[in-house]
């Protein structure tokens, strides 16, 4: 065991990779802008400064810890430059703290209340530039940007697209498309994982929070809402419940009050896509073709290969995902229902911002009509829960409605990265029995790795698969199939590292302790939950039975009149 000195007090170390990792092992939470553990070291920010025994100052984040070392992380001299830090940054920053979609959750501004920064010296004579809002997805405002990098190394190092990156130098750099291109106008998927990582205001979800409180206040439309797996383990962040709980009842208590008509999950629409996708899988396997089958549910990922890899569109599962089922089946029962005269509208909650361009696609269209209205993500519904004047620890347990609001465990880990496979699994196999469930746990389908791969026993074959999160890691599979050294016959792609729960319109900080949390909080909601596979959900049967019938190809595939 090693050991360094920090501010006198010996710490142990072992493999930490560099000094700031073990300060934080010591229970010393430096501030930082642009140290992330999962990107390459930058060292930009100079937030993370430490002083060693003979008055050297460095950045703890790009120093490897040696055994013996002394250091301070908090004497007059690292305050001062700190703060010299965060007023510098503040006199180049925009002022509109107050209506700024991040405030109180903005690094920036929680740094220099920290710090006691409370004046600043500086004017800003920096030209204002235009907002980008051409996504359809994130907002980019670069009067808010502290070039810290974050965006441009999440993009460029996980998701592997290189949408951003530095332009100009000294005080005209900005952080860009190449070309200062807009965003919709660039091959950026939508995924919000850099606006997971940015420490301030300057990538945001783009709201769709008017047009929903619209829709409620108007009596001749009824509002229908369906909530995401990942979603129940996260909206809890913001209200002082516990990184990872379930909230979902207290979340159907609170959209009760805040006039939301039917209340109903998107697990039913897992349910739903685990029925059709077996089956689609099923068929590409006894006829050996499009195979590996490419799952669909992730909008960012099917972006990215429709743009990356168009000679694999074919590959990809024809099946709408969980949300676009539900949507559509929510909005055929609408037309079918003669009796109720208002309009249907049917809001997500998803902790994705891709879900938002998700259902502008032609092909999830159905008679012409959108099945999903609007998007909102769960940084949205917090922030509608706070401006209804509602607690929601104080809010009581309320189940969903029915018939929609019954789905199985197989259907909450969807929000999971290998929740779908899972999912799959245990729709394919014969028996039924918990101890042949429990068997697909350790299939090697579970767990936090990049790419993972299985190969499973079914009927005489044997079933290669993969389960992949993080665009880069399927850029990397993709490039070993087409070159013949790897081959599958499923393919599970979530475009966000670690699935949806950790997707790029969750509440943010996801650090991983909210992200382990989170993971074993879906899986606990699994263990407890009376039905396991989606095929045992008897909604599902009675729904092919009924509404259904004859439309599946219709309500649950894309749409291939266009
Ligand atoms: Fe997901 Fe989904 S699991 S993509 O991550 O498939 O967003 O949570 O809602 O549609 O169900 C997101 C989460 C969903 C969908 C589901 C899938
Ligand atoms: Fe890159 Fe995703 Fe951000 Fe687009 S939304 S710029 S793809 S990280």
């Amino acid at each position: 065991m090693k050991y360094m000195t920090i501010n006198n007090r010996k710490v142990a170390f072992d493999d930490e990779k560099n000094v700031l990792s073990v300060i934080r092992k010591a229970g010393i939470n430096l501030p930082t802008f642009c140290y992330h553990s999962e990107l390459s070291t930058y060292g930009a920010c100079r937030m993370c400064v430490v002083e060693d025994d003979r008055g050297k100052i460095f950045a703890s984040c790009s120093e490897v810890p040696r055994d013996g070392m002394v250091i301070y992380t908090n004497t007059p001299k690292l305050q001062h430059h700190r703060k010299m830090i965060l007023e510098l940054m503040l006199s180049a920053h925009c002022r509109e703290c107050t209506t700024c979609k991040k405030n109180g959750d903005c690094t920036l501004q929680n740094l220099a209340k920290q710090l006691g920064v409370s004046y600043i010296r500086f004017e800003n004579n920096k030209p204002q530039i235009p907002i980008d809002e051409s996504s359809d997805c994130i907002v980019i405002d670069k009067n808010k940007c502290i070039l810290c990098g974050d965006c441009v190394r999440t993009c460029e190092e996980i998701q592997g697209l290189g949408i951003l990156e530095f332009a100009y130098r000294g005080s005209k750099m900005q952080v860009m498309p190449a070309f200062d291109r807009k965003m919709a106008e660039t091959a950026c998927v939508g995924c919000g994982q850099c606006r997971v990582v940015c420490p301030t205001g300057a990538i945001t979800i783009k709201h769709n929070i008017h047009p929903v409180w619209e829709a409620l206040a108007d009596k001749n439309t009824r509002v229908v809402v369906q909530i995401a797996p990942a979603v129940r383990v996260a909206v809890g962040d913001k209200f002082g419940i516990p990184k990872g709980e379930n909230s979902l009842g207290k979340l159907v208590a609170a959209l009760r009050r805040m006039g939301f008509d039917e209340i109903y999950d998107t697990d039913f629409g897992a349910d739903l896509t685990i029925m059709e996708e077996s089956k689609e899988f099923l068929e590409r396997v006894k006829s050996g073709e499009k195979l590996p089958l490419f799952t669909s549910c992730c909008p960012a990922w099917v972006k990215f290969c429709e743009q990356k890899y168009p000679e694999l569109r074919e590959n990809i599962s024809t099946c709408r995902s969980p949300q676009q089922m539900f949507g559509a089946v929510l909005k055929e029962e609408a037309r079918n229902n003669k009796e109720d005269s208002r309009k249907t509208i049917v809001v997500s909650i998803m902790p994705c911002t891709a879900k938002k361009a998700e259902i502008l696609r032609p092909e999830h269209k159905t008679e012409g009509e959108q099945d999903v209205d609007f998007v909102l993500t769960t940084t949205e519904i917090i922030r509608m829960i706070k401006e209804a004047g509602i607690d929601l620890t104080q809010m009581p347990w309320e189940a969903m409605d029915m018939p929609f609001g019954l789905s199985s465990g197989a259907g909450v880990i969807f929000g999971v990265t290998g929740g779908v496979t899972e999912a799959v699994l245990r729709r394919l196999v014969a028996d039924s029995g918990m101890e042949a469930l429990n068997e697909i746990k350790f299939t090697g389908i579970r767990g936090t790795k990049g790419i993972k791969e299985s190969i499973i026993p079914y009927g005489d074959r044997q079933l290669k698969i993969a389960v992949v999160s993080g665009l880069k890691n399927a850029d990397e599979l993709i490039q070993k199939i087409k070159s013949g050294e790897a081959q599958y016959d499923f393919v599970e792609v979530m475009a966000c590292r670690r699935g949806c729960m950790a997707g790029g319109g969750q509440p943010v900080p996801i650090g991983p302790r909210t992200k382990a949390a989170r993971f074993e909080g879906l899986y606990r909601i699994d263990d407890a939950a009376q039905i396991k596979r989606s095929n045992d959900n008897p909604i599902v049967g009675e729904l092919y039975e009924g509404l259904l019938k004859g439309k599946e190809h219709k309500l649950l595939h894309n749409n291939t009149d266009l």
